[in-house]
């Protein structure tokens, strides 16, 4: 066994908006040296920076893995280029976006990787679908629980879960 615990973030804003989320699970758990153990339900949350677009579907995975992150994020981009996303990280509408959250306890500065997601700790879109799954995940930057962030996030978008029959 062995592999990181990883946390993803998964949203969309544009087409069949809770399908695509689905969709790039499934894709992630047919994936060469992935194994996806568990994800939060789906949430319905108000687009946050760039607020003239269509409210998104987000979710939290959690995947175990044998990649590294680099090979991670590859996979993930054919994932997100396979269901059709074209648009490049503007922050505008979006197929499906896969984003890396949390790779074990990896702290990554890269030029295209940045681990933790940089706007992990600010985002309720994030946070509250991680804290479904996952209260207990730490933040290897400041040492505090996903939790923690939770109870220190101020106002932010409005997030809402996504009942079994709506
Ligand atoms: N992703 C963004 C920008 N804003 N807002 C919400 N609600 N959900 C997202 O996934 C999201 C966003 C950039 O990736
Ligand atoms: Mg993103
Ligand atoms: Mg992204």
């Amino acid at each position: 066994m062995e592999g990181v615990i990883c946390f993803l973030g998964i949203g969309s804003n544009l087409g069949e908006r809770r399908a695509n989320c689905i969709e790039a699970m499934e894709r992630l758990a047919r994936t060469e040296g992935v194994s996806a153990t568990r994800h939060s339900s789906l949430y319905r949350t108000e687009p946050v920076g760039g607020a003239d677009q269509p409210w998104f579907v987000n979710a939290v995975a959690e995947i175990r893995t044998w990649l590294d992150p680099e090979d991670l994020l590859m996979k993930l981009q054919a994932i997100e280029k396979e269901m059709g996303r074209r648009e490049k990280a503007t922050g505008g509408p979006r197929t499906v976006d896969i984003d890396i959250l949390l790779y074990g306890q990896a702290v990554i500065h890269g030029v295209d990787l940045m681990i933790p997601h940089r706007e992990l700790h600010r985002r309720r879109f994030v946070l509250v679908p991680l804290n479904e799954i996952a209260p207990w995940a730490v933040h290897p930057l400041f040492g505090i629980s996903a939790r923690g962030l939770m109870d220190r996030l101020g106002e932010g978008g409005l997030v809402e879960k996504i009942g079994e029959s709506s």
